[in-house]
């Protein structure tokens, strides 16, 4: 789906009286909060059209209507969520009773210009209609409905009132691939860490998991054919740690987990270079038949495959193969980046290859950017991640490859914020909150119609704990989403800004430990 302009962009009032959220409206004694207005959400939506006189207000007696199976998912996210902060009981019923207050999520034939994940977003006081073509939109529109509650609303049992801004949201995404790389190779992040990070970035419509699962630092997927991958090479980790690794089940949980959010994982195996791991595991992969000692520094670029041995053709058989029937998502990462000690030709007939062989398995490739080196498959997705135009990049792209972009001088969540931030990198950075909002994926030279969408990457060399990750990914994931779903006419760091700084409250909330960088005019708290 590409978007479209539609009339309502204009009505677009983004940003505006941000900073009056809480106004005094009812005398000198008592303060009412203003709720949050309809164009204070991330992403900014396409158009919202504030009704002052509209507002809805949820109460004890309020009910969710379904309407359309695809409904169904989301109608129990949705109440779970409502009821552990109000503490209503909120049931989910077919219809309403004569004048109970309802939310109301509807499937079905909607506005054709919000696609296949965009959504309608109607409050009067009456009722909050969400209506949306698939599962996808009700999700996102109900993800726009919790923001637009206060932040109060993640804190179990809390007071009311519940008052959600009238007016009407159309809403829809620039670009149909919203991603967030997690790298749980080089440390290892738990299923209930990698879950919480998928309900995280579902909060601002992300919709796609890469999953980095292989690096010269640890393999964290078991394959039943090569055991020792996971005993072996999912041992260690950056530093020296313990590892860990993913059961076949656990990842299908993470998979059916981000499932659930509406969020497609796309795992990737890094190859022909970034496997020390895998070589540490079995002597038989090295071309010389000895095993290198398992690595635990942060170097990059000094591992490869055996290119041409017939037994890297039966691994990457039997990995691509198992890890397909694993992902019920169309796509397969085969890496590719970084494969600095083989030959160029080699290099490029491994990428033919191997991509050959996700295609044989049913599924499309994807990979970093110098794979546009080689031969693609008709489909290839090339991941962009030099900080200028890549020359890479355009060779895929002269292939007729789709391109996500992820430029590291702007969607590296792994570089420092500024030279003093503790955690991090400095290669691609520093990357201020400013800097991961201050770019357009359409001026990377890639012709518009093949620019699939943005990734906010975030590799794990430094970051050990979920606290780490958040602090990185908090507040300058937002901005990524944003520019890969809002529309570039509702770009402005001005008015960015402020909407950013009116999340604070519902990550304290949610106890993200974001951090709380002096470009943004952060509440007082
Ligand atoms: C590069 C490199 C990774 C590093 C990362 C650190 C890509 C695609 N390959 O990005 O191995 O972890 O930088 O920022």
């Amino acid at each position: 789906m590409r978007a479209g302009a539609v009339g309502l962009v204009s009505l677009l009032a983004l940003g505006a009286g941000l900073g009056a959220c809480a106004a005094s409206t009812a005398g000198p004694e008592t303060t009412t909060p203003m709720p949050v207005p309809l164009s204070a959400i991330i992403p900014a939506p396409v158009a919202a059209h504030p009704d002052p006189a509209a507002d809805f207000t949820l109460d004890r007696s309020s009910v969710i209507t379904v309407s359309g199976g695809a409904a169904d998912p989301t109608a129990q996210w949705l109440a779970t969520l409502l009821r552990r902060g109000t503490g209503f009981p909120l049931p989910i019923v077919s219809s309403a009773r004569q004048g109970e207050r309802v939310i109301a999520l509807v499937a079905g034939p909607a506005d054709p210009s919000i696609g296949d994940e965009g959504y309608m977003l109607s409050v009067t006081p009456s009722e909050v209609v969400i209506r949306a073509s698939s599962g996808a939109g009700l999700f996102h529109g109900a993800e726009t409905l919790r923001q637009l509650l206060p932040a109060r609303i993640e804190d179990p049992g809390s007071p009311g009132p519940w008052v959600v801004s009238g007016g009407q949201i159309l809403d829809y995404p620039r670009y149909p691939w919203r991603g967030a790389m997690l790298d749980v190779a080089r440390h290892f992040f738990s299923v209930a860490d990698v879950e919480r990070y998928i309900d995280e970035i579902a909060l601002y419509k992300i919709n796609v998991l890469h999953l980095h699962l292989s690096d010269d630092q640890g393999w964290r997927i078991a394959i039943s054919a090569w055991p020792q991958l996971a005993t072996i090479g999912g041992s260690t980790e950056v530093g020296g740690g313990l590892g860990g690794y993913y059961t076949g089940e656990q990842y299908q949980e993470i998979v059916a987990y981000a499932a659930s959010r509406y969020i497609t994982v796309v795992p990737e195996i890094d190859t022909p270079g970034h496997v020390n791991a895998a070589l540490a595991s079995y002597p038989e992969l090295n071309c010389d038949g000895i095993a290198p000692a398992p690595y635990t520094g942060t170097d990059v670029g000094f591992s490869s495959l055996c290119v041409g041995k017939p037994i890297t053709t039966q691994f990457l058989d039997d990995v691509i193969g198992e890890l397909a029937a694993l992902t019920p998502g169309a796509y397969i990462d085969i890496g590719g980046d970084e494969a600095t000690t083989i030959p160029a030709p080699d290099y490029a007939s491994f990428v033919e290859q191997v991509t050959q062989i996700v295609v044989k398995q049913g599924k499309t490739p994807v990979g970093w950017a110098e794979i546009g080196a080689a031969t693609l498959p008709p489909g290839t997705v090339v991941e962009g991640w030099d900080t200028g135009h890549d020359a890479s990049v355009q060779e895929a792209a002269a292939q007729g490859a789709r391109v996500v972009l992820a430029p590291a001088d702007h969607a590296y969540l792994d570089q420092k914020y500024d030279p003093e931030t503790a955690l991090g990198l400095t290669w691609a950075g520093p990357v201020s909150v400013e800097a991961s909002y201050a770019w357009d994926p359409a001026q990377y030279g890639v012709p518009a119609g093949q620019v699939e969408g943005v990734e906010a990457t975030l590799f794990s060399e430094t970051l050990t704990t979920m606290s780490d990750l958040e602090f990185m990914a908090f507040p300058r994931l937002p901005g990524i989403a944003e520019i890969g779903w809002s529309p570039p006419s509702s770009h402005s760091w001005d008015a960015y800004r402020e909407r950013l700084a009116a999340q604070a409250p519902r990550w304290e909330a949610l106890g993200i430990g974001f951090y709380r960088s002096p470009e943004i005019p952060w509440p007082a708290g």
